[in-house]
């Protein structure tokens, strides 16, 4: 194991700020005003982190008129203006990646080999993305112009990440930013905003409020926001959709998923069985678009799942600054629990469950690389998010079967097929009722590809050129020309 003391910038920076973080509001930290806080822990070990402001009404209400008063300048500013700000953000991300990486390793409990080979890169990539768009602005979006204030509330599952996919196609389009990340991981969002505030963006244009469920439920009812941008779960992204509606506000939702990962007779399997590490152990399976229900071909199904078991038992599970492990921490004792949960009812529904015999870290909230065989499909574990390290599987026989069983779900986030034949995958993944489908292959993003689901994964885009028309409102301009003065 490691010390979680190894890493001396980060408690350094903990340190400078004794432990205590305000909002960010126009600029500066500030207390929340009715003095109200709460605390963020750190999963792998249970201790405590810092205290973190509770935005009540007066915060959010401060917020909403910073970003107000900042828009209006900020989409003034040339997209070339705008695309340096983008650009110096992207560089502060690269500047900082280690210690943004270990702050965020530390409060989610991910593994820091993730933070720092794929969340914080991708960020960065994002503001390199968007600044690209910010300098097409005029030319790209002539008959478009910035929603206005936007309020932005994230999940735990990817703090940073999702930071960059909201905050930087807003700012790069001429909006202004309300941001409330989640209550388990607040932490990189206000390192982020007091980074940016150095780097010199304008006071206003990106507020971060912090808070938990009541901080986001004042920002999506307040009157002078224009527009929420909302990942998190299926159930608060419907609750969203009621409270907007009427309102006059845009939304966009990220929800859950299901994804179906379906491996063909003929797949390269030690490629598959790779590709079930990545789909449901990454992030310790805490993925939106997590590969989590494995349809498997029947005349594949017995080697796959035995070279898949012999996988599992070689995985690591330890700190998450410890670079040589697989899987870290669960985010929090509740969702533990509800994993736990869901997994007794899936073996009490009469699947089989395989899990390796290995030791997890005392302490801190650890589960093992879970497989459930032998499930049907209408079961719970078959059919609910259980947002943690656990893969389902089930069989089936014919191209059809896999197409039906794919598609029997609530949600439509995303999608892996495993077949050596190229026609067989392109004909799967043309019928799969999902926003994006990976064939040999899993979890791949790229700031330029547009990401969203259908069903009850939610909708709009984040990333390319789709993305960016969530932040935008067409604008016709129509007149006669004006007869020139003789
Ligand atoms: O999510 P919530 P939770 C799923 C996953 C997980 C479950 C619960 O299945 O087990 O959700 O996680 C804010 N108005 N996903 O409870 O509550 C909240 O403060 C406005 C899937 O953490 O949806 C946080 O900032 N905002 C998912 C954010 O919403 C509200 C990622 C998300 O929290 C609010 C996360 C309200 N009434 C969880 N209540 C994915 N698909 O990526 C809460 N929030």
């Amino acid at each position: 194991g490691v010390a979680p003391e190894a890493d001396t910038e980060a408690r350094a920076w903990l340190d400078r700020h004794e432990g205590k973080f305000g909002h960010f509001i126009n600029g500066a930290f500030v207390a929340a005003v009715s003095g109200k806080t709460f605390d963020t822990f750190e999963p792998a070990t249970g201790a405590l982190l810092a205290g973190i402001a509770r935005g009540g009404r007066e915060d959010v209400d401060a917020a909403v008129a910073a970003a107000r008063k900042a828009q209006g300048p900020w989409a003034k500013l040339s997209g070339h203006a705008r695309a340096r700000h983008l650009y110096a953000l992207a560089r502060l991300i690269q500047r900082h990646a280690r210690l943004i990486a270990v702050v965020e390793a530390l409060d989610n409990g991910k593994p820091i080999r993730e933070t720092r080979d794929i969340d914080v890169p991708l960020a960065a990539r994002h503001f390199y993305h968007h600044a690209g768009w910010a300098q097409l602005q005029e030319t790209e979006f002539a008959d478009q112009v910035p929603v206005g204030v936007v309020g932005q509330v994230i999940p735990w599952n990817f703090p940073f990440l999702m930071l960059a996919w909201k905050v930087a196609p807003a700012l790069a389009l001429g909006n202004t930013v309300i941001l409330k990340p989640a209550e388990y991981t607040p932490l990189t969002a206000l390192l982020f905003a007091e980074m940016a505030a150095a780097s010199g963006l304008p006071p206003g244009v990106l507020n971060v409020v912090t808070g938990e469920g009541e901080t986001g439920a004042l920002i999506v009812e307040h009157e002078d926001i224009d527009k929420i941008a909302f990942t998190g779960s299926t159930e608060i992204g419907r609750l969203i959709r009621e409270k907007t509606a009427g309102s006059g506000k845009s939304l966009t939702l990220e929800l859950g998923g299901k994804s179906p990962f379906i491996v063909f007779d003929d797949a390269d399997i030690d490629a598959a069985v790779e590709g079930v590490v990545d789909a449901i152990w990454f992030n310790q399976g805490q993925v939106c678009c997590a590969g989590s229900r494995l349809l498997v071909q029947e005349g594949v199904a017995p080697v796959f799942h035995e070279r898949l078991k012999r996988r599992m038992d070689t995985l690591r599970v330890g700190h998450p600054l410890d670079k040589s492990i697989d899987m870290a921490a669960i985010v929090a004792p509740v969702q533990l629990q509800r994993i736990a949960e869901l997994v007794a009812k899936g073996v009490a529904e009469g699947a089989s469950m395989h899990q390796p015999r290995i030791e997890l870290p005392k302490g801190g909230s650890f589960y093992r690389p879970t497989l459930l065989t032998g499930v049907q499909p209408t079961s719970v574990v078959a059919t609910e998010e259980i947002f943690g390290p656990v893969a389902v599987s089930m069989t089936f026989r014919t191209p059809d079967e896999a197409i039906q069983l794919a598609n029997h779900s609530r949600y439509g986030l995303a999608a892996s097929v495993w077949s050596e034949t190229i026609g067989l995958a392109l004909h799967v993944a043309a019928k799969l009722a999902a926003g994006v489908v990976w064939v040999n292959a899993t979890n791949l993003f790229d700031a330029a590809a547009g990401f969203g689901g259908k069903r009850e994964s939610g909708f709009g885009r984040e990333g390319g050129r789709e993305g960016c028309y969530e932040y935008l409102k067409p604008k016709a301009w129509i007149g006669r020309k004006l007869r020139a003065e003789p």
